[in-house]
């Protein structure tokens, strides 16, 4: 224990993570703050430049409302769009919040610097209603420069984990700070901070992925996203809601690039390998989802359930009709052969750039197999379960709305003061949350999620100004907490003389071992790729049961250098994650997302009982989990419009 320094820092604002939400959080945080004499540090767990899932780059940018403009929408229309495309259950107050904000995030973003396609009178070019089209290799490079130049170098610890919150000694349920190590050098730090804003993304690797083996580590959300939000939340006994909401993502298959620039800019179909469109031959099997099977666009888990039964029908492969797509697109010009020949040119290289952009695995693999997009088709298929609080679900943590539109029962303040409400705070004093960590709240992606980090920072700030209070922390406890985060280290050296073998041994579990028995237990019990996502009662009780064991277990995690002591809490949070999802799979009786998750006990939508919220609260006096639901507020009257 000698050897690793402890570092104790104090802030006022402390922003955990350096994604999308993060750099969001930073520069609002900074403008409100630089008056104030308030303090704001972030602490990412990578480097901010390419950490987190925006770091390969991306090709579109999914929310953008172009509110106020010719053809544009209303924050309504966003409302109405993602609450049916997500069967109902969605906090309207947080949605419309970000339909009338996120326009000024992409604004932003093309000021510092990001290429946005523009057509010939300058206007955006739109990929679908709500996406447009960028240059992005770059984009977490510019939104992170611009995180950086607001906060400062020495506001700022890269490479330094994050292992677990901490509360204040003095006032209940209040955060206090945080305690977590450097993965580079032997630095154990204690912070504390007034208030703290959670921006650790989603999970991967919760579930087996489809690639393992050698292709171990490809997926499509990012593998260092580990739960880290849910977990810590949980831990301190904030409330998590729709943890079942889980999302299974149709790809391309293997190399996991995204479908929406074919479907929605190059408007391409899907077939079975029969060639028939299931949205079109399949439409009388989603019907039992209505009133949300009729609006348009059909929602995501109805078209990916459309396409899973083709699957499981034996009809696959399930291919895009790339070909297809490309040729209609430049058939507008037949009658002009250098037209043709010049269009044809331009949407091969905008296939490849899309791939390029974000998914640079993806066009590996096309490049591997020898695929050309306008000649042949390429296979799609549904991915293993991802949390992702910021795509088409919703998992994360249950957050006070904005003052103006939530409704009393999903705004709160201190001391449960409604006319003090702070924006995007969970149910802990002073603990906020964005982007993927923050709940009930689907469609948000890149843009919104840098958006919502603005929303919450600027609350943050509020709420650090009416409770100015130094945070009551122990630190005579601070070896304590050291000794339990570096545990693994020494249960690696003291075991490790006892095998040949490093990876097995009797006394302890290296993470890697950890994270298949994990993945086996989801996969097998909870639903996986391997069950088409369905699972029972029953199962998700023996999931249970196995899962306890694997609690047990985690005491004996080992680790044989900070990278791997990196990967050991990672997996730890993790665990907390998959559990707080089986419970909320549990919870809820009902298949209300087919396509992502199918109740074989309960195989139908049930409007009367469950258009509710699912929350879950770990009790850290108890250690028990308490279930509950909040009914689904229809504020703007969206829920099944055609
Ligand atoms: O089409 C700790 N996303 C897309 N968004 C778009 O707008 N357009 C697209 O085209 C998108 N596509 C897409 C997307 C993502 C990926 C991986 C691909 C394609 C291949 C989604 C967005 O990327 C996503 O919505 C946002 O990035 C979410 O933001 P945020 O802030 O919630 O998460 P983050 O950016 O991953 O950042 C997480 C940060 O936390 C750090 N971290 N730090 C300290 N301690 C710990 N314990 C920590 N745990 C995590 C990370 O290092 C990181 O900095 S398409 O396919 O959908
Ligand atoms: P994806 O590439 O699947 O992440 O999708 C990118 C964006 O396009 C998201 O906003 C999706 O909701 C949307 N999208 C993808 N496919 C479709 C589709 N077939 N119909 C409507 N929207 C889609």
């Amino acid at each position: 224990m000698e050897q690793f320094e402890t570092v104790e820092m104090s802030t006022d604002l402390l922003i955990i993570g350096g994604g999308m939400s993060a750099c969001g959080a930073a520069v609002e945080a900074v403008h409100w703050a630089k008056d104030r004499n308030i303090k704001v540090l972030l602490v990412d767990k990578a480097a901010m430049d390419r950490s987190g899932a925006v770091a390969m780059g991306l090709s579109a940018i999914n929310t953008y409302l172009g509110v106020g403009k010719e053809g544009g929408n209303s924050p309504e229309e966003f409302v109405d769009y993602v609450v049916n495309d997500q069967m109902g259950v969605i906090r309207q107050d947080l949605v419309y919040d970000i339909g009338r904000h996120v326009d000024s995030s992409v604004h932003l973003f093309e000021k510092w610097g990001l290429p946005i396609w523009k057509d010939e009178e300058g206007n955006y070019v739109h990929e679908g209603r709500w996406q447009i089209m960028i240059n992005g290799e770059s984009y977490k490079f510019i939104v992170a420069e611009a995180a950086k130049n607001a906060l400062g170098m020495d506001n700022i610890l890269e490479r330094v984990f994050i292992v677990k919150l901490l509360m204040d000694e003095k006032r209940p349920n209040t955060i206090a700070g945080a305690v977590g190590f450097s993965v580079r050098e032997n630095q154990f730090y204690v912070i504390k901070a007034k208030a703290i804003i959670m921006c650790c993304g989603g999970a991967v690797h919760i579930f087996r992925p489809r690639s393992v083996g050698e292709g171990m580590g490809r997926t499509w959300y990012p593998p260092w996203n580990a739960g880290s939000n849910y977990a810590m939340i949980a831990q301190v006994g904030g409330k998590l809601t729709q943890m079942e909401s889980r999302f299974i993502p149709t790809r391309f298959k293997d190399g996991y690039g995204p479908v929406g620039a074919w479907f929605l800019l190059f408007k391409s179909r899907a077939t079975n390998a029969f060639g028939e469109n299931y949205i079109e031959t399949r439409v009388e099997e989603i019907k039992p989802w209505e009133p949300y099977a009729s609006h348009k666009p059909v929602p995501t888990p109805l078209r990916n359930h459309q396409m899973i039964l083709e699957m499981v029908e034996g009809k696959g492969p399930v291919y895009m009709r790339t070909e297809e797509a490309i040729a209609n697109l430049a058939a507008e010009y037949k009658d002009d052969p250098k037209m043709f020949k010049k269009k044809l040119k331009e949407l091969e290289s905008e296939a490849w750039e899309d791939f390029l952009d974000m998914t640079i695995s993806q066009a590996l693999l096309w490049a591997a197999t020898n695929i050309q997009p306008e000649k042949q088709s390429s296979e799609i298929q549904a991915s293993e379960p991802y949390f992702i609080g910021s795509h088409a679900s919703c998992s994360g943590a249950w957050c006070s709305g904005p003052a103006d539109i939530a409704p009393d029962e999903y705004k709160w303040g201190y001391d449960g003061d409604k006319s003090v409400t702070y924006n995007r705070m969970t149910t802990v004093n002073g603990l906020f949350a964005a982007g993927d960590g923050c709940g009930g709240n689907a469609h948000k992606f890149s843009s919104g999620s840098h958006t919502e980090g603005r929303i919450a920072a600027k609350a943050a700030i509020k709420y650090i100004l009416n409770h100015n209070e130094e945070p009551a922390i122990d630190m005579s406890k601070a070896d304590e907490w050291k000794a339990e985060i570096y545990k693994p280290l020494k249960t690696y050296e003291e075991g490790k003389s006892l095998t040949v073998t490093d990876d097995i041994n009797p006394n302890y579990i290296l993470p890697k071992m950890f994270l298949f028995r994990l993945n086996k237990i989801m996969d097998e019990y909870v639903g996986g790729t391997s069950y088409w996502f369905a699972t029972n009662e029953k199962m998700l009780e023996k999931g249970l049961e196995y899962l306890e064991m694997l609690k047990e277990d985690s005491e004996k995690l080992g680790a044989r250098d900070l990278h791997e002591l990196m990967r050991a809490w990672e997996n730890y949070h993790r665990l907390w994650t998959a559990e707080a999802h089986l419970r909320h799979v549990l919870y809820r009786q009902e298949t209300r997302y087919p396509g992502y998750l199918y109740r074989s006990d309960y195989k139908g939508l049930d409007e009367e009982n469950w258009l509710a919220f699912t929350i879950s609260r770990y009790n850290p006096e108890t250690g028990e989990w308490e279930m509950s639901k909040v009914p689904v507020i229809d504020i703007f009257g969206v829920i099944g419009k055609k």
